[in-house]
């Protein structure tokens, strides 16, 4: 039976070694539930790093995946470093982000670890490959993997996702990789990106500096057909409205408004990144409680931050500089028994999480940049008696379907302390006007349809020149 082969840096699940003995715990992030509903209708095998397993025996840790469908690509701690730390994160991330004074254009020694790194996954895939399989290799880390795959297995169906934004070729440009990253993605049969714009600069990129033609949604490698697509994900919305609607929930819900204590209850969730704009969204809520005092006594912020890359340079840093904000609007707009701004600096589980989505009464999400966001599209699900209000980032992919959000520039801070007045002050019919028409939108797109559709126009993609029909290498190989 023919299989899709997944490969992305993390596993669905993450082992880790406690007395001896290989754990397995679910991956954070939306990716692994979003696949789940493609393991659910086809045979799958996921390939990616299991965790900080280095004590252990490899023979045991691919035991250990099993189970779960996945089989691992091993890195040492120096691969791990040069390839996600150093040019994965260091470089590609920043890079997409448009955040140029963070890019490590550099970082040549660690971008032969990423090429040593990505000819390793394009090899176990190769190994695990069979006739008529597909194979979805997923985001930025692995960006070289397709056409590392193609030089090992020309007849390969192969299809690349990007999570993050691609760049506006003027960017992308500044990469002195540029032109190895565009030909490792152009590889694939199919290139997917959350938004037409990132889809639309991908083709300006490889047009301008590959000289690659297109044609409407195909490019043209060498005469191989090469389709560039959005492919907006989705979240599992139904099982977001139903746990907000869970006695559970409702309950700490409560708690947690009754310690707001009659304010307005506004939220944030992010990992603790420098791309998701906490520092211009504090100074906004600076600028906002310095303009009306009276604010500081009905509001209760809850920033909640889930810790991440704490070894990538600039994140110690960025880390600091929050705290620092926090501290500053605390210690100008707090009372000597209550803060206004409560920050999390962890994980939480899924129903606290909910809980949250119910009792805040505005949500921001205000990154600088973000390939979509799936925590915009979280509270949306939750809020299930159409009120609340979303402020969302002009410059997140989501803002290309969440219409009826209050939608700012995160970059300029008045406009974004002026959209948070605005979000406190809007009147109960268009708040439900509002979120009825979101709630649509986010319950048309599933991270089932995602993924589907993704798989569909991979499934549909002209095979390669020189493929034989998947029954005939079945016999040539038999
Ligand atoms: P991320 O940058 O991780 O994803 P996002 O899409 O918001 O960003 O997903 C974060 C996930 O982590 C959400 O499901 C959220 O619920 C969860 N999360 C965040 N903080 C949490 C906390 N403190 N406790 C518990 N859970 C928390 C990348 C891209 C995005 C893109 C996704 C999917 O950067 O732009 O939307 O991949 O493609």
């Amino acid at each position: 039976m023919a299989r899709t082969l997944i490969a992305s840096h993390r596993l669905p699940v993450t082992l880790s070694q406690l007395d001896g003995q290989l754990v397995a715990t679910r991956s954070p992030g939306g990716l692994a539930s979003a696949l789940g509903s493609v393991s659910r209708d086809a045979q799958t095998l996921w390939l990616g790093w299991p965790g900080p397993v280095a004590d252990a025996a490899p023979e045991a840790v691919a035991a250990a995946l099993d189970p779960h469908g996945a089989a691992p690509v091993f890195l040492s701690d120096d691969e791990l470093r040069g390839y996600y730390e150093g040019a994965a994160n260091g470089v590609l991330w920043p890079l997409c982000h448009y955040l140029l004074d963070k890019v490590r254009v550099d970082a040549h020694d660690d971008w032969q670890v990423f090429r040593r790194v990505n000819a390793r996954f394009a090899d176990a895939l190769a190994a695990h490959w069979r006739p008529g399989d597909a194979v979805w290799i997923h985001d930025y880390q692995l960006a070289l993997v397709p056409a590392l795959l193609r030089q090992r297995c020309p007849q390969a169906r192969i299809g690349f996702f990007l999570h993050v934004p691609f760049p506006g070729p003027e960017v992308f440009r500044i990469l002195p990789w540029r032109a190895e990253v565009l030909r490792g993605l152009v590889g694939a049969d199919v290139v997917g990106f959350h938004t037409a714009g990132y889809a639309f600069h991908f083709g300006y990129a490889c047009s301008q500096l590959l000289g690659l033609e297109q044609a409407g949604d195909v490019l043209l490698d060498d005469g191989r057909p090469v389709r560039v697509g959005a492919f907006p994900i989705g979240i599992d919305a139904d099982a977001f409205a139903a746990r907000a609607l869970s006695a559970s929930v409702r309950e700490r819900a409560a708690a947690l408004r009754a310690d707001a204590q009659g304010r307005t209850v506004v939220l944030s969730v992010d990992r603790f990144d420098y791309t998701k704009g906490l520092v211009r969204r504090l100074l906004a809520l600076e600028r906002l409680l310095s303009q009306d005092r009276t604010l500081a006594d009905r509001l209760h912020v809850i920033q909640l931050a889930v810790p991440t890359r704490e070894a990538v340079d600039g994140y110690a840093e960025y880390r600091r500089t929050v705290n620092e904000l926090v501290g500053r609007l605390n210690g100008a707009f707090g009372s000597p028994t209550r803060n206004v701004v409560h920050l999390l600096h962890r994980g939480v589980d899924p129903d606290e999480l909910s809980a949250l989505y119910v009792a805040a009464d505005v949500m921001l999400v205000t990154p600088l940049r973000d390939g979509m966001n799936l925590v915009a599209k979280e509270y949306v699900a939750s809020r299930t008696d159409d009120t609340g209000v979303l402020v969302l980032s002009e410059f997140a992919g989501a803002a290309t379907e969440l219409h009826d959000a209050v939608q700012v520039n995160p970059y300029d801070v008045e406009g974004l302390s002026r959209a948070i007045h605005h979000a406190l002050h809007l009147p109960a019919d268009d708040q439900a006007r509002r979120m009825a028409a979101l709630r649509g939108t986010v319950h048309a797109g599933s991270a089932a349809v995602w993924a589907r559709s993704f798989l569909a126009a991979l499934d549909e993609s002209p095979p390669a020149p020189e493929a034989l029909p998947a029954s005939a290498l079945h016999e040539a190989a038999g």
